[in-house]
């Protein structure tokens, strides 16, 4: 496997990053998940530019353009041949002397590696997913900015332990104020009486790219929608709920906390936007060459 790492392609033996990096020692840098279909890079554009605000809201300023790291990603998917995967970017804040200060940082380190994903089993794309309500609660917006993607992901990674000892793949999380903010990987979306709900970014959820693709799914496919503060009571009333994110593309949720949501088998408007979700991938997105 070819890794793009700080301006050059080179071999996963290779491609290292000093003990001294403050992305290693204090979770100091930003991150995308990306997904490339039919040799074609999904929301490109979009990712690269989070990826920029993500490190401007935490003062790292990236030495490539925009244009340029969009380069530098097709070139990784080109060169290990790959036309249907996962792209992990990473920026981080470089290495530099122990100690909190980043500005003692010379100059961020980035790495492109293009890989494959699968976070969940293929039947439980059929069949929906049985989560819980976890005790991990998403920091104050105060505390840390949701829709910075950064290295810190000791939060959700908490979340998901408490998922995985209670025998569930995803846990929801809410917030200080026992609002929905979003799962450990996922945005979480309700149908409920014909209407599409999401948490609110101010509620601590990330600014998904999927969740803005099944918004613009919504308009198309004549679904309203509304962004709110959504309780564990809304879902477990919900008529439909489902899970988006890059990694998990669209996944229908049929319970949660053991209570069935709607009849307990994915529902008809999550299959819409499942099967939407899936031409508009495999149709569109950035050539890699
Ligand atoms: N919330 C959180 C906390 C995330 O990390 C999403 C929502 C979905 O956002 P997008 O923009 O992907 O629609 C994410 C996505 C990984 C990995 O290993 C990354 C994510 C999720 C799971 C795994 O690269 N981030």
């Amino acid at each position: 496997m070819k890794i793009w790492l700080d301006g050059k392609l080179v071999d996963e033996s290779e491609a290292k990053i000093s003990v001294f990096d403050h992305g290693l020692l204090y979770g100091d840098g930003v991150f995308e998940g990306l997904r490339f279909y039919n040799g074609r890079v999904f929301r490109l554009e979009e990712h690269i530019r989070r990826l920029f605000d993500s490190a401007h809201a935490i003062c790292l300023e990236l030495p490539w353009t925009q244009e340029e790291v969009i380069k530098f990603t097709c070139e990784t998917v080109a060169a290990n041949g790959l036309t249907d995967g996962y792209i992990r970017l990473v920026v981080t804040r470089g290495a530099g002397e122990l100690g909190l200060n980043p500005y003692l940082c010379k100059t961020p380190s980035m790495f492109i590696i293009a890989s494959t994903i699968k976070l969940y089993p293929e039947e439980y794309y059929q069949n929906g997913l049985a989560i819980i309500t976890c005790a991990t609660r998403r920091p104050a917006p105060a505390a840390l900015m949701p829709q910075v993607k950064s290295l810190n992901y000791l939060n959700n990674i908490m979340a998901k332990v408490e998922a995985i000892q209670s025998n569930a793949l995803e846990a929801v999380m809410l917030n200080e104020q026992g609002y929905v903010a979003e799962c450990t990987g996922d945005n979480l979306f309700l149908i409920k009486n014909g209407v599409l709900l999401t948490p609110l970014i101010s509620d601590g959820a990330l600014d998904g790219i999927t969740r803005a693709v099944i918004l613009e799914l919504a308009d198309q496919l004549g679904v309203p929608f509304k962004e709110k503060s959504l309780t564990r009571y809304d879902i477990y009333t919900a008529d439909e709920c489902f899970l988006t994110g890059t990694a998990a593309e669209v996944i229908p949720v049929v319970s949660l906390d053991r209570r069935k949501i709607g009849d307990g088998k994915p529902g008809e408007f999550t299959k819409r936007f499942l099967k939407a979700f899936h031409e508009l991938a495999g149709s569109t997105g950035t050539p890699v060459a």
